[in-house]
């Protein structure tokens, strides 16, 4: 028995330092760590019905913070391991050890980092394992962070088979061990357009709600589901091929929007930073386009070339590939990137040859997409020499006239150097107009609500007078034919009150720029302005400005004879005060605005700016914590 305390102490050696690092293998210990235990455990069951076993999982929010995942695969092995421990209690303990034994092909990489569900158990204040295997139904359990509560017996008989796990996630490591039926659902959903077939079920206890997710028709059903509040133009293209051992299905559809949006997984993990196959994907259907308009005298020599952002204008797509565990190669910090050489070439050959057989085969649907591609080209065209006759002093007049009144210029013209900030209201752009630096910051103020570019129609959309400025003054054109690199400004600022008015504007900007202006985002352009909440005058007439209730309390804590007031618009600074908090690049702070997960961010501002108001409301009941506001204010 010598051997097996050794390994026991070196099995709790190991979920200690998971423990003491929990950050090392899961991330982080917020809402993302958390959710990273249910999608290690939800992963295994996964690899199970890709290896062609069972085609069912379902997942049970408990109250009080526990949660169960089962599945109908073979089952975990119960047998001894040659450590003299059973398997499970050696795939439940030991890091790493689910990898080392099971044989899978294309193994699902399990989440952020494939650590296995012994850091899940690590990481719990108990956990319950039930196996329906050999007749027989078994069941091992642990607590405080994987000591062996009761090993491995026998509980009863069954002809079913199938693994069920039981956790609840230790508080001493999260701060907050809810878990989220909505991240949950979303996740799973994406899981079951993934694997046609497959049926997983979302059920929470607490909230009496549930969800099913199946789809036979897997990535056809999902471009059909991104595309639900847009109008398509054709029904969706699907094709699949394997080369260079990689197997590739892409299915894509053209709505009438303008933005494009490419979703891309391997081996079922979701790949949101893209990586060599997006780069194929683009590459092939440009190519496709380019000559399926030449062949068919839709482009003349003279008309040049689509280019990449011409094909893609109203794009949906995803891309779903198989690669062998021998060529995965991921990159970036959260690995979210294919890295592989092979899938760039593989990826734009099944492209290119399937999408131009579709065009061949389906004239009207091409000549449709050719359509659509051609618009984008002359309005880029004509945005560039729109761009270049301003830049050339030719066109300026123009410019300006269109701006009359409405922005106040920098002095300088130096796009390097400039900013623009967009004020809310015509008051508080008269004091961010005194408070500014007139070298180069320019002002522009908005008048009232911009319009909800989410909801409304792209003709309503370039109408309105608001937005029509911004595109005009920022001067890099719009939507697909947005290039940063054209901007007049080097940072645009959005300037609002901190009121739930000026957080409104603030969003409907935000939902802007997204839409149409994506690239002065992704080059970290745009910023939030950050004015100060509260002012404290002392004893002395002294001005002091806070950001937090807290930093106030502690301020005030050993002060006597000071008022404190709370800003509530920007209209209550005067232009000094306004300069020496937001506007001051000595003194202010900004927000950078920055995309993590664009595919999160399509869905997000789709659910809180978009048509339905179900969805809406169901998120905001699950993720806003309402409390009371301002309990300091006098
Ligand atoms: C509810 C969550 N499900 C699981 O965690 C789960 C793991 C698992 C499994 C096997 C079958 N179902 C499972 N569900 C399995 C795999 C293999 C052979 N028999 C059964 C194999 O890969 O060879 N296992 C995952 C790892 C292992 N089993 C083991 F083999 F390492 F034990």
């Amino acid at each position: 028995m010598a051997k097996y305390d050794e390994s026991s102490i070196k099995i709790l050696e190991g979920l200690e330092a998971v423990r003491k690092r929990p950050g090392m293998y899961i991330g982080s210990t917020d809402k993302r760590g958390l959710h990273h235990l249910v999608w290690e455990i939800v992963d295994n069951a996964i690899d199970e019905v890709i290896n062609g076993y069972g085609n069912y999982i379902k997942i049970i929010l408990h109250k009080n913070d526990t949660i169960t995942i089962c599945d109908t695969g073979r089952g975990v092995p119960i047998g001894m391991h040659e450590s003299g421990k059973s398997t499970p209690e050696v795939i439940y303990t030991v890091l790493h050890a689910g990898g080392k034994f099971s044989e899978a092909g294309y193994k699902v990489s399990g989440g952020l980092h494939g650590v296995g569900a012994s850091v899940v158990n690590a990481l719990s204040k108990s956990m319950d394992v039930t196996i329906y295997r050999d007749g027989l139904i078994s069941n091992i359990r642990f607590k405080d962070g994987g000591k062996v509560d009761s090993p491995l017996k026998t509980i009863g008989e069954t002809k079913k088979t199938g693994t069920m796990v039981t956790f609840t996630p230790d508080l001493d490591i999260f701060k907050n061990c809810h878990f989220s039926y909505t991240t949950i659902c979303e996740r799973m959903q994406e899981s079951a357009f993934l694997l046609s077939g497959l049926t997983i079920e979302v059920i929470d206890e607490e909230d009496k709600r549930s969800a099913k997710y199946y789809y036979e028709d897997g990535l056809i059903s999902f471009v059909e589901y991104m595309n639900e509040s847009k109008k398509p133009l054709h029904k969706v293209i699907n094709f699949k091929g394997t080369k260079s051992d990689i197997e590739i299905e892409v299915a894509l559809q053209y709505t009438d929007a303008y933005n494009e949006s490419i979703m891309s997984f391997v081996n079922n993990v979701k790949t949101s930073d893209g990586g060599t196959h997006e780069v194929g994907f683009k590459t092939g259907i440009t190519k496709a386009f380019n000559d399926y308009a030449k062949t068919n005298s839709l482009l003349k020599g003279k008309d040049g070339n689509f280019d990449g952002s011409d094909v893609r204008e109203g794009l949906t797509a995803v891309i779903n590939l198989k690669v062998p565990e021998a060529k995965l190669q991921f990159e970036g910090q959260t690995k979210g990137k294919l890295g592989t050489p092979e899938a760039r070439s593989a990826v734009e050959s099944v492209v290119y040859d399937n999408l131009k057989f579709f065009l061949e085969e389906n004239k009207e649907i091409a000549l449709t997409i050719i359509d659509k591609a051609t618009k984008s080209k002359i309005a880029r065209e004509a945005a560039r020499k729109a761009r270049e006759e301003a830049r050339n002093g030719k066109g300026k007049n123009k410019l300006e006239k269109n701006l009359s009144g409405k922005l106040t210029p920098a002095q300088s013209k130096n796009p390097k150097i400039n900013e623009l900030f967009l004020v809310e209201g015509d008051s508080a752009g008269g004091s961010a107009k005194q408070a500014r630096d007139k070298k180069f910051q320019a002002v522009l103020p908005l008048r009232g609500k911009i319009i909800n570019t989410e909801k409304a129609s792209i003709e309503d959309i370039l109408k309105n007078e608001e937005i029509n400025t911004m595109i005009h003054t920022i001067g890099a054109g719009y939507g697909n034919n947005f290039d940063a690199s054209e901007s007049n400004y080097d940072k645009v600022i959005i300037m609002c009150d901190a009121d739930v008015d000026g957080f409104h504007i603030q969003t409907l900007l935000l939902t802007f720029f997204f839409r149409f202006m994506r690239g002065l985002i992704e080059q970290g352009k745009l910023y939030i302005a950050n004015p100060p909440l509260f002012n404290v005058i002392t004893k002395d007439k002294k001005y002091n400005y806070f950001w937090s209730e807290d930093d106030v309390k502690d301020f005030i804590k050993d002060k006597t004879g000071y008022r404190i007031s709370r800003f509530k618009g920007l209209g209550e600074m005067n232009a000094d005060q306004l300069e020496n908090t937001t506007m001051n690049p000595e003194k202010r702070s900004l927000i950078k605005v920055s995309i993590t997960d664009a595919a999160l961010a399509e869905k997000r501002v789709k659910v809180l700016m978009g048509e339905q108001v179900e969805p809406r409301k169901e998120w905001i009941n699950e993720n806003v914590v309402f409390t009371m506001e301002d309990d300091l204010i006098i």
